[in-house]
């Protein structure tokens, strides 16, 4: 990631989707450009899905998923076909591709998955240029079975690119982009004080990605930023003529911030603003409520969105758990998956605490908040948890609550 670009996790995710040598990774390059997707013959060339950051014209900056075919066969066919549903859970928008009358049958099954995950999806009949009708036979069929009018693409001559760019725009999810991370605790004007401990965690010469993100927000929103270090607090608050309106601090430090604070100043923290901006914050605090009355052998899933090494106490790793036995006793087992790692049975667990999540997309964590609401099993965050424990969750400030 060079300094001026987009995160990856900010960007829109446009998931190519189709049978094996539908032309997906032959579109991805006729879209930008670019020849970055390996174009080949033999079926099966794209593997594991492949994330490419690029300035869509018009669009903006997306990550286009580049999947193997989902008609794979085989054990490892199977494998790449189970990737490939771990990639649509954190696409925006699809592009379905279909390049003859006999991929529509496994078309119709994706198509309805995507409707039933309510991610916005469009038909795309391909390879245009090699059909004599310029597709308009397929893409008939096609409109006949799916019962949506599919656009007529040719990666190789140009035909109907400019028109996916324009389906694109209109596709975009309403909420897309709405959601602030901030949200609505801060006015113009506003002073708000960040508590930033730069400990054994913080990745060397630099910030991580939730402050760097909310400062910009705020900046933004024409909030007045002071930032200090926990040590540092009291000065702070000395430094400012009023009280600030919000204080925002790293969740590790929730309760010292908390007993400091001025009764005027309302409080939260950088996990507990992600658990908006990119899960379901509602549930998130629900599932957080009654921790307390979690049973004695309880099952706890711990989340991390990032595949990092663990370091003297880890907040995933050691300091959530050691704080769960603390609460629960020392009969409670706590498991811990990162990256792309999450069990497709959630079942098993009383509890799943997820990280913040800077690394992924929101669409991904809402579609890991709702396989747990659908599984039945509570989810919440490592800020919400950690509001929790330090018995202040009620006492802090929720974004998007009002
Ligand atoms: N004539 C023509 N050939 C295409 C087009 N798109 C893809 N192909 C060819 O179809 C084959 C499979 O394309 P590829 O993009 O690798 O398919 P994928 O497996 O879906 O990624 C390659 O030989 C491409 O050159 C197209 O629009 N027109
Ligand atoms: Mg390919």
């Amino acid at each position: 990631m060079s300094l001026q670009s987009t995160p990856r996790a900010e960007r829109l995710h446009i998931g190519l989707y189709g049978t094996r040598n539908s032309g997906k990774s032959s579109l991805i390059n006729a879209l930008t450009n670019q020849h970055t997707a390996l174009v080949s013959e033999v079926a099966g060339t794209t593997t594991d899905p492949v994330y490419k950051s690029m300035e869509l014209f018009g669009v903006g900056p997306v990550v286009f998923i580049d999947t193997a075919g989902y008609d794979d066969e085989g054990e490892l066919g199977h494998q790449r076909v189970g990737k490939t549903k771990e990639a649509a859970r954190r696409t925006d928008i699809a592009l379905l591709l279909i390049s003859e009358e006999a991929e529509i049958a496994k078309a119709r099954v994706w198509h309805g998955a995507f409707r039933k995950s309510k991610t916005p999806v469009l038909l795309i009949v391909s390879q245009c240029d090699k059909k004599d009708d310029g597709g308009r036979a397929l893409a008939e069929a096609v409109e006949r079975e799916l019962g949506e009018k599919p656009l007529c693409v040719s990666a190789e001559t140009g035909m109907g690119i400019a028109a996916i760019r324009r389906a694109v725009l209109e596709k975009l999810p309403e909420d897309y982009d709405a959601v602030s991370l901030t949200g609505d605790l801060v006015q113009p004007g506003d002073t708000v004080l960040l508590v930033m401990p730069q400990d054994i965690q913080a990745p060397k010469g630099r910030l991580i990605l939730p402050q760097v993100q909310t400062m910009r927000d705020l900046l933004d929103r024409s909030c007045v930023v002071l930032s200090a270090t926990t040590d540092r607090l009291d000065d702070a608050l000395v430094a400012l003529k009023e009280p600030p309106k919000l204080i925002i601090t790293d969740s590790q430090v929730f309760k010292k911030v908390y007993d400091k604070k001025p009764a005027q100043s309302r409080l939260t923290s950088f996990s507990v603003l992600m658990a908006h901006y990119k899960g379901d914050i509602s549930f998130f605090a629900e599932s957080a409520k009654d921790i307390d009355k979690l049973p004695k052998d309880a099952h706890i899933l711990i989340a991390e969105a990032c595949t990092h090494n663990p370091v003297d106490g880890d907040i995933g790793r050691i300091q959530i758990p050691a704080k769960l036995r603390a609460l629960l006793g020392d009969g409670i087992t706590v498991d811990v998956v990162s990256g792309a790692d999450f069990p497709e049975d959630l079942t098993p667990y009383d509890l799943v605490v997820h990280c913040g999540a800077c690394m992924f997309n929101r669409r991904y964590v809402l579609s890991r908040a709702e396989q747990a609401k659908a599984q039945g099993v509570p989810m919440t965050n490592y800020g919400i948890l950690l509001a929790r424990l330090a018995g202040i969750l009620d006492r802090i400030e929720l974004p998007g609550k009002s």
